[in-house]
């Protein structure tokens, strides 16, 4: 395909094109409104508003009616295997609304009646327990705030660029607050037994996904989680319960969980032993790549989300996480890597959560080529795609965490593209 090679761009022959980036950031960024549209009669004026509890549960204004999840047709091969992208370039701050957050399903939404709901732990335990939700929610419960990666997020991207927007490159991405019960207290309360290192996680949907969890992991930081953002979870996220496995890979936070096995070795099934291992280019595979390497992507301005204002004062904003810990800095270029400008970030540094980054600058009107490189806490950062590739070849299709570049034309418009 030429299309591979038409969104290939050289630094070299970019600059070439005449390049001025104007650093500091912009004073006066006063707008000149027209006098009429202030004084004149607007509609929402005139008349009255809508009434009170016209809408008993919310939704967002009409006016946004556009920013929704979205599947991509050649990824779906039915409606029930399927996944729903997060719209990344429409939302701000790091907390994904419920119902922009992406799904991913093997066997369709189960819905699940709470009252019916039972959570099983078996296997290696002293005490077999079988838990309703009413029991779960007499256990000491805390609430976190975790990004959920799939670990295929940006893997179409692999072999070069495919995806025309930041929805469809990286949003197989949420950040939500749980509430939930550590599966610490559970596991201790069915007893442990020496012999138990691992546990195995099952679905209580058709597709009854299981996986292997570490029991250091299991006891360390894993949540029963019953809320998300304040409110019940969502069935597409696994009413009434799900599994939160904070900084491993989406795959593991089973939803509708309805069974824990303790055991002494992991389960070898289809998905760990092939489909959710990255596949190298001398033919091995890698395995047991749980945590979420570090990432970040801007989200504004990017293909779905043009620059409309012209040249001048821009606020170029981005997400950025790392399933090993938090997110001190990111850093941001306009010139395709030739300088690095350190973001300004915004919101509370937490482990394991999205961190939302910003770059003001003022945009003088040329061609930029935009990426940014996320540090974590443990002082890893974030590679570009080609560096990724020389280490692992281009047969997987999983843990993509490479630098992405947008191209934001003189026109305002953004184009995915990768620079050499
Ligand atoms: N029971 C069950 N749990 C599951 C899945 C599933 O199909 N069934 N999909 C997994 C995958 S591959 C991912 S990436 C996440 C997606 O979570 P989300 O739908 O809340 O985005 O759930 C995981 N848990
Ligand atoms: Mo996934």
């Amino acid at each position: 395909m030429t299309e591979k090679t038409d969104h290939k761009t050289t630094r070299r022959g970019f600059l070439a094109s005449g390049i001025a980036v104007g650093g500091a950031v912009a004073s006066g960024r006063a707008a000149v409104a027209g006098e009429a549209e202030i004084t004149e009669m607007q509609p929402w004026r005139r008349n009255l508003g809508d009434p009170v509890n016209n809408a008993p549960y919310g939704t967002p204004s009409q006016f946004e009616a556009d920013v929704l999840r979205r599947p991509v047709a050649w990824l779906t091969p039915d409606a029930t295997t399927a996944v729903s992208f997060t719209p990344l370039h429409a939302l701000d701050g790091t907390i994904t609304p419920n119902g922009l957050c992406f799904e991913r399903h093997h066997g369709g939404v189960a819905q699940v009646d709470p009252e019916k709901y039972r959570l099983m732990i078996n296997g290696l335990v002293d005490r077999p327990l079988i838990f309703t939700l009413q029991d779960l929610l007499r256990f000491p419960r805390e609430n976190r705030t975790y990004f959920l990666e799939c670990a295929a997020n940006s893997g179409m991207e692999w072999r070069g660029v495919q995806m025309d927007g930041v929805q469809f490159t990286h949003g197989m991405i949420h950040n939500v607050e749980y509430t939930g019960v550590p599966l610490r207290y559970l596991l201790e309360e069915a007893g442990v037994q020496t012999a138990g290192k691992w546990l195995l996680a099952e679905g209580g949907d058709a597709s009854g996904m299981s996986r292997s969890i570490p029991m250091e992991k299991a006891l360390e930081d894993c949540l029963i989680a019953f809320k998300m953002n304040g409110e019940a979870l969502r069935a597409e996220q696994g009413y009434p319960v799900r599994l939160v496995v904070p900084g491993w890979e989406g795959n593991m936070w089973v939803k509708w969980l309805r069974r824990l096995e303790v055991g002494d070795m992991p389960w070898h099934h289809r998905e760990e032993t092939s489909k959710y291992s990255d596949l190298m280019a001398d033919g091995r595979t890698r395995r047991f790549t749980w945590e979420m390497d570090a990432k970040s992507v801007i989200t504004t301005p990017s293909p779905q989300a043009p620059v409309l204002h012209g040249k001048g004062p821009m606020v170029l904003s981005g997400l950025a996480w790392s399933g090993r810990g938090s997110i001190p800095r990111v850093d941001v270029t306009l010139d395709g890597g030739i300088n690095w400008h350190q973001a300004r970030m915004d919101g509370p540094e937490l482990d394991k959560s999205l961190r939302r980054f910003y770059y003001d600058f003022n945009w003088d009107g040329t061609a930029l080529l935009l990426q940014s490189r996320a540090h974590d806490s443990t002082g890893y950062v974030q590679p570009t795609k080609d560096a990724l590739r020389s280490l692992r070849g281009v047969n997987s299709n999983y843990h993509n965490n490479g630098i992405q570049t947008w191209h934001l034309g003189k026109d305002g418009r953004v184009r995915n593209v990768e620079v050499t």
